[in-house]
């Protein structure tokens, strides 16, 4: 048994005793004995006590030998445990370290430390994968030089690693090396100090293609994307969306590329989507590798919104990075806020939000509403690889998007202008982070940290009256959040809620003042456009409104709540056909069908046999085929409006005593209703977005697609055979991966009898596409029916299944446990046992991959009982397995709280 990981506090933060300021690494490289020689310069700090000991953090490494300053240690000076190297009494003074350890890339099934993905060497150090590789304080707050020598026979023949290539040659071939090959190196250094786990290297027989960057102060920078031999031509895309992040960057943040080289590598087994090694990006090959006729418009948009995102890294997470893991947002979150807003630049801006709310929403808000919810700055963990949450990240991203907000452009470029000044090279906290927002603008933030340390969302509660003699409406807000894992009672939250005021006939409604009500104090002129809550109750009148009006509340969604309001169906009703602010009016949309689908539900869960009779308003229906065929309308925003919310939309909007199948009936119910009514103007709209030119990534040709695709699926649930005719045609015809898949999408999702011959037809086109199969395997596990289970087993004995690859587990199992909700969370739990012996079965290879699957049980208390009990079964049965990784240990643990 592996001795426990005790649990980590923040509170306990302490510098280390020593320093670390520069490691030379050579690596050997053998698939099951690769020698690791490190060098390390250590010197205790000024104030450490003399003969304190060293513990450095190691996991699975063979130590071969240990030199100090060129001598051999005796035994008895070290000690090695499963947890890392202690050196009893250091000298006094600066000292070098010389550790050889042997480790085994080959057997490396967790893909953390160095492992090897279809041949070819790579790391991955990101959180604590450094220790896997040598003996190292292996946390954030060390940074430090590193010198890389790589050693590997010629047919390994692109040796990379951080930074600069400094030499490379050939070299004898090393004494005992089991090999009549000949050998060669290379010798990288990196001028900049890093923590450890951005520390990259990767040895393997690559393909490259090379462009350059010119950044604005001159420097001329190489770029350079390594893929599999013959994959060539599918990276011009992540090309090309490099050089636009780099150009973004520089013009809308002031920040600059500072190496002579950047160097993206695309692996097949790769546990994340991406990571941001200094100089040396390591990716899922998932978010490079596009072309048209295997990519859809969905992949685009991702490849360039991870490419960015690892780049900005550059700055936001290595230039400055964070003091301790607990500080994860400070580089995740900012960094997220700063790819959305790229993709915003180069995309639809309302659409790019409509489309991240949705997966805050849908990501999110179920994590903090159940048992793994956790501040976006956690104080303890067990297991921080279970900590890259979308808490950490999306709602990371939501604060400062809420301190954009509340300080305006301006101050919030200021602060961030004074954070790179301040803290360049260092390694820190969100206080720190706070702080430059607070000198730099004058803001008081203090209640605004809140955000940073309380779990939960936060429900807010609108009530707006109109008063037509006094010409005068009031808003009063209320606030409150939910209690949280040891969170039971919440603070006040400073909370910014942008707004407009919509009159009755659709022209904006004007406004004199804004007071708040209890003080009286003017908060704003007729252009106030943000209402900051700083109370558990506010109320704020809005004088000089001569017109009747609605308003529209919390727009771009500026904060990540729960709003509820008493607007009235009519208030929605004009809000989703006036309202200036895209994103509300698609917000109230989203609104209207969403009552209907929980009200349905319940209907259909009371037994109901009229709940169909709750029938869909027509001017509502109307209201939606007005907007789908408004030519003044971006198509991408057309196609949300199209669009009916999920059933996980509606269940977690009903939060408790979920039952599945009621949700997909009321649905399905909804969806053929919404189709019945659009139809004839869903076939002529359809017929019409035909696209005849040749095929374009860009926004505006993807969102042609998105709105024709979603009219396909409008067409196919109102009847069914005039759909299967026009998806079977679209497939055949498509000359893009976007309008293939969803035809094929279109046919098996609605039981088309054509359904499994495209399937076939699909498999026999892609089976050697790793990347194109993962949609195959995903469409049919995600599939509502009831023979999926039966499926998902078949399709594991497929050869076209791995369970070594993430990419696979996570497109076949993955999908069936996040977007099958009916069939996974079956009464009968043969959905959970099937997930739970997956889990099991990965623990044992990829902790990692099998803790992110063990995440989709996080809702379980939100079912209804019988489903509850399996689910819990389930959950006590992998709890109780022996051996079982902390990793999963630490998921089950939590959700059984
Ligand atoms: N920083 C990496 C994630 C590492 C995850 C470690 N479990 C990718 C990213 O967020 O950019
Ligand atoms: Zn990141």
């Amino acid at each position: 048994m592996q001795e426990a990981k005790s649990i980590v506090r923040l509170e306990d933060y302490q510098e280390t005793p020593y320093t670390i300021d520069h490691v030379s690494l050579t690596f050997r490289l053998e698939a099951n004995a690769t020698l690791v020689t490190a060098c390390l310069s250590i010197a205790p700090r000024p104030e450490t006590l003399a003969g304190t000991a060293l513990h450095l953090d190691g996991e699975e490494l063979d130590l071969v030998s240990t030199h100090l300053d060129g001598e051999p240690l005796a035994n008895s000076a070290f000690e090695t445990t499963d947890r890392g190297f202690c050196l009893s009494s250091p000298p006094a003074g600066a000292f070098t370290l010389q550790l050889v350890t042997r480790i085994s890339p080959d057997t490396n099934t967790q893909l953390m430390g160095l492992y090897r993905s279809n041949g070819t060497y790579c790391t991955q150090c990101e959180a604590e994968g450094f220790r896997r590789i040598t003996y190292f304080y292996d946390r954030p707050d060390v940074l430090c030089r590193y010198d890389v020598r790589i050693e590997a026979p010629v047919s390994v023949p692109k040796l990379l690693a951080n930074g600069n290539l400094i030499e490379e040659g050939p070299m004898d071939t090393p004494a005992g090396v089991d090999s009549d090959e000949a050998w060669h190196y290379a010798v990288w250094q990196d001028p900049y100090p890093k923590p450890s786990y951005l520390f990259a290297m990767v040895a393997g027989d690559l393909a490259h293609v090379e462009d350059r960057f010119v950044t604005r102060s001159g420097r001329e920078v190489t770029l350079a994307i390594y893929v599999e031999h013959g994959k060539q031509d599918r990276v011009s895309y992540a090309m090309d969306a490099l050089k636009r992040s780099m150009r973004w960057d520089e013009e809308v943040f002031g920040l600059e590329y500072d190496l002579d080289i950047f160097m993206i590598v695309a692996v097949s087994d790769f546990n994340m989507g991406a990571m941001e090694n200094k100089g040396l990006n390591i990716f899922n090959d998932k978010y490079v590798l596009a072309k048209p006729d295997t990519a859809t418009d969905t992949d685009y948009a991702l490849i360039e919104a991870v490419i960015a995102h690892e780049y900005f890294h550059n700055w936001t997470g290595n230039r400055i990075t964070c003091r301790d893991w607990f500080q994860l947002c400070l580089k995740e979150g900012l960094t997220v806020y700063r790819d959305q807003e790229f993709s915003s630049d180069m995309r639809s801006r309302p659409v790019k939000r409509i489309s991240d709310v949705g997966q805050l929403r849908a990501r999110q808000f179920p994590e903090d509403s159940g048992p793994l919810a956790h501040p976006v700055r956690p104080t303890a963990y067990s297991e921080i690889n279970n900590f890259y949450t979308s808490t950490v990240y999306e709602k990371g991203a939501e604060l400062c998007r809420m301190l954009e907000v509340i300080l305006g452009q301006s101050g919030f470029k200021a602060g961030l202008d004074l954070y790179f000044q301040r803290h360049d090279g260092q390694a820190v906290t969100i206080e720190d982070f706070i702080a430059s927002f607070e000198v730099a603008t004058g803001a008081d933030l203090s209640q605004f940290a809140l955000w940073y340390e309380q779990a939960g969302t936060p429900d807010l509660v609108a009530t707006y009256a109109y008063d037509p003699i006094r010409k005068q409406l009031s808003l009063a807000i209320e606030q409150s959040c939910m209690s949280t894992p040891g969170q039971p009672n919440k603070k006040v939250l400073h909370i910014p809620i942008r707004f407009g005021l919509i009159a009755r006939d659709g022209s904006a409604a004007a406004f004199t003042k804004v007071r708040d009500a209890k003080t009286g104090e003017i908060i704003g002129d007729g252009q106030c456009d943000l209402l900051e809550l700083r109370e558990r109750q506010q109320k704020f009148l809005f004088e000089g409104v001569t017109k009747e009006a609605v308003p529209s509340l919390l727009r771009g969604f500026s904060a990540p709540v729960h709003l509820r309001t008493n607007l009235t169906r009519e208030d929605h009703l004009c809000l989703m056909q006036y309202d200036d602010d895209p994103y509300n009016r698609w917000e109230a949309t989203q609104y209207v069908l969403m009552d209907h689908l929980i009200r349905r539900t319940y209907m259909i869960r009371r037994g109901d046999q009229d709940a169909h009779k709750d029938a869909l308003d027509k001017r509502l229906l109307s209201a939606i085929g007005q907007t789908i065929a408004d030519e003044s309308l971006e198509h991408a925003f057309r196609a949300q409006i199209a669009t009916v919310p999920s059933d996980a939309d509606v269940a977690r909007e009903i939060g408790k005593d979920v039952d599945p199948d009621a949700i997909h009936a009321a649905r399905q119910g909804m969806v053929k209703e919404l189709a019945d009514s659009l139809f004839d103007q869903a076939i002529a709209l359809y017929g019409s977005l035909e696209n005849r030119g040749a095929f374009a990534v860009d926004a505006a040709s993807a969102g042609r697609r998105a709105l024709r695709n979603a009219l396909l699926n409008l067409i196919i649930a109102s009847d069914k055979s005039v759909g299967s005719k026009l998806a079977s045609k679209q497939y055949h015809d498509a000359t893009n991966m976007t309008d293939r898949f969803a035809a094929l999408a279109a046919l098996t999702r609605n039981g088309s009898e054509l359904a499994e011959e495209m399937l076939e037809d699909f498999h026999a086109r892609y089976r050697n596409d790793a990347l194109v199969i993962d949609k195959w395997l995903s469409l049919q596990a995600s599939t509502a029916h009831d023979g999926t289970i039966e499926r998902v087993k078949q399709l594991m004995e497929h050869p076209s299944f791995s369970i070594s690859n993430p990419n696979r587990v996570r497109s076949l199992i993955g999908s069936f446990a996040m977007n099958n909700a009916i069939q996974f969370n079956r009464a009968d739990g043969q959905g959970f046992a099937l997930v739970a012996d997956i889990i099991l079965t990965l623990d044992a290879k990829n902790p990692q991959t099998a803790a992110r699957l063990a995440n989709n049980f996080r809702s379980w208390r939100a079912l209804e009982a019988p489903r509850q009990a399996s689910a819990e079964e389930h959950l006590r049965r992998i709890g109780e397995t022996p051996n079982l990784s902390e990793d999963v240990a630490d998921i089950v643990n939590r959700c059984l709280q």
